[in-house]
């Protein structure tokens, strides 16, 4: 290209998300996991760029939703925190509330707003938090698989309206600018589209607005961007920019509902008074374990150091209540502990994994990403995914009955158990978690625990199995049974590798 003919980008990747999105699990680091042609893409770029441009980086929350734009966390470079379906004004409250200073974006979908976050939004634009909605309305649940949404229109075909919404029977879509306009709290009330460059251009100067209400404090601010879900409405782009230009704008007309911002005040709340001890006593309350006294201490050496866990396989595998198990047991040894679960929009048949932190002091943060000391995987997937995150030396514990045998360096500890045969053989494949468990006690005693924690795990696993299914008398016993067949069907014949 010449000097003269040379292209200059004006609208390129914003500031305000990161040049790699490392927090994307899997290869790709570059790209979005959105579909060509959504506009959650778009959105979200307009969004960065007016990030970066305010210099709000450093004070900025954007709040992630349930719907597809889930994962947006992975590419702003600013704060993130991601909330239960629709609850993301009732987290956006708290985060302004307890800290004026930072500028909370609630990012939400037509589902997850207009739907069953519908009260908590509503009742957040009524109090008039100082927060901006970017409510993306997509005529439909995007994510799964394109149910019928609120403002689904009249006549519009969904997977369960396939006869096309019939306002007699589902009622008609909510116009959810034209309610909010009417509060007298908000102060910002516009309804923008993606549907061509002229109106891309008009939602930027939308969102912008809403940006500097917040920073300004004026109060609840909202922009409703009417977008295409070109995937499940079955739509090529020009197709999906014709029927958000015909259909959706017809029924939802763009305008600005409200701007009133001038006429108001920074917003001043009542500083909350409460006496903090008070609050950490009711929080935290000191809780003497039940198997011991409220100064036991395990004296293996293993427990003088953090310890981190993670647990991983199929959802419906007993992946969350192994955790649960050990976590269980730490707590009820006097430990701090930590348990987070993770698992896909679907559990049962997805995958899910979970973390545990065990540890004499404090835990700062329940995420072990590398680092693991303990992995215990339950499908050969979760090998692939977890297993470059076992420390070196760390101890890899799988049911062999499933997964082939990994390909590891010798700088890791290897153990093997048929969980799932054990299992089978006992009457329920469900308790293979148990199995497990009884694995790793025969684990820890050959080679990891002193003096009198040998005999204590037994017990802290019996007595946690109890806190845990408290009045399921059935299934204590059954997971119990499984310990022991797991425990006797590895004795002797688990060796350390590298001993
Ligand atoms: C409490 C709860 N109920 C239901 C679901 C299932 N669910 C996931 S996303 C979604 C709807 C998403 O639609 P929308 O908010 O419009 O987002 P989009 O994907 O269209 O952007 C539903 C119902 C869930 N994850 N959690
Ligand atoms: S399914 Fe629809 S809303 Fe979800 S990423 Fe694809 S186009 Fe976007
Ligand atoms: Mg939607």
């Amino acid at each position: 290209m010449t000097e003269t003919t040379e292209m200059k980008v004006k609208y390129g990747r914003p500031k305000g998300f990161f040049d790699i999105f490392e927090r994307r699990p899997g290869a790709v680091k570059k790209n979005m996991h959105y579909c060509p042609g959504c506009g959650h893409g778009i959105v979200h770029k307009i969004i960065a760029e007016s990030i970066a441009d305010f210099d709000i980086q450093d004070r900025t929350i954007m709040i992630a939703p349930v719907g597809c734009s889930v994962f947006s966390y992975y590419y702003y470079d600013c704060f993130g925190i991601s909330a239960p379906h629709g609850r993301a004004p009732a987290v956006a409250t708290g985060l302004v509330r307890s800290n004026p200073d930072n500028i909370v974006i609630s990012y939400q979908g037509d589902g997850d707003l207009g739907a069953i976050g519908f009260n908590n939004f509503i009742q957040a634009a009524n109090r008039g938090e100082n927060i901006a909605v970017f409510f993306v309305n997509n005529g439909i649940y995007g994510m799964t698989g394109g149910q019928m949404a609120p403002t689904t229109l009249p006549g519009q075909k969904t997977v369960t309206s396939p006869l096309g919404r019939s306002v007699t029977n589902e009622g008609y879509p909510l116009k959810v600018s034209e309610m909010v306009a009417a509060l007298d709290a908000p102060i910002y009330v516009e309804r923008v589209s993606l549907s061509s460059t002229k109106n891309i251009m008009k939602t930027r100067k939308a969102i912008r607005k809403a940006f500097q209400n917040t920073i300004d404090r004026k109060g609840f601010s909202m922009v409703e961007i009417l977008a295409g879900c070109p995937t499940n409405m079955k739509f090529n782009s020009r197709e999906m920019n014709e029927f958000i230009e015909n259909q959706m704008q017809h029924y939802f007309p763009l305008g600005c509902f409200k701007d009133i911002a001038d006429t108001r005040d920074p917003i001043k709340r009542p500083e909350g008074i409460y006496d903090k001890q008070k609050v950490k006593d009711i929080l935290y309350p000191i809780k003497v374990a039940k198997g011991v006294s409220a100064d036991f201490k395990n004296q293996s050496k293993i427990f003088q150091k953090e310890r981190k866990i993670k647990i991983a396989g199929f959802g419906g595998q007993g992946v969350l209540s192994l955790g649960m198990m050990i976590a269980t047991m730490g707590k009820l040894r006097n430990f701090n502990v930590t348990w987070l679960p993770s698992y896909g929009p679907e559990m049962r048949g997805g995958t899910a994994n979970c973390t545990i932190i065990t540890s004499r002091e404090k835990v700062c943060s329940p995420i072990v990403d590398k680092l693991c000391n303990l992995l215990i995987v339950l499908n050969q997937p979760s090998m692939e995914k977890f297993l470059p995150e076992l420390k070196q030396n760390g101890v890899l514990l799988y049911d062999s009955s499933t997964i082939a045998p990994p390909e590891c360096g010798k700088d890791k500890i290897i153990y093997a158990v048929k969980a799932s045969d054990i299992a089978k053989k006992i009457g329920s494949l469900r308790c293979a978690n148990s199995v497990i468990l009884g694995a790793l006690s025969v684990v820890m005693k050959d080679y990891f625990l002193e003096g009198k924690d040998k005999k204590d795990f037994d017990r802290a696993f019996e007595e946690a199995i109890m806190d845990c299914f408290a009045n399921k008398q059935n299934v204590i016993q059954m997971n119990i049974e499984a310990f022991y067949a797991g425990k006797e069907a590895v004795e002797g014949t688990l060796t350390n590798p590298h001993k």
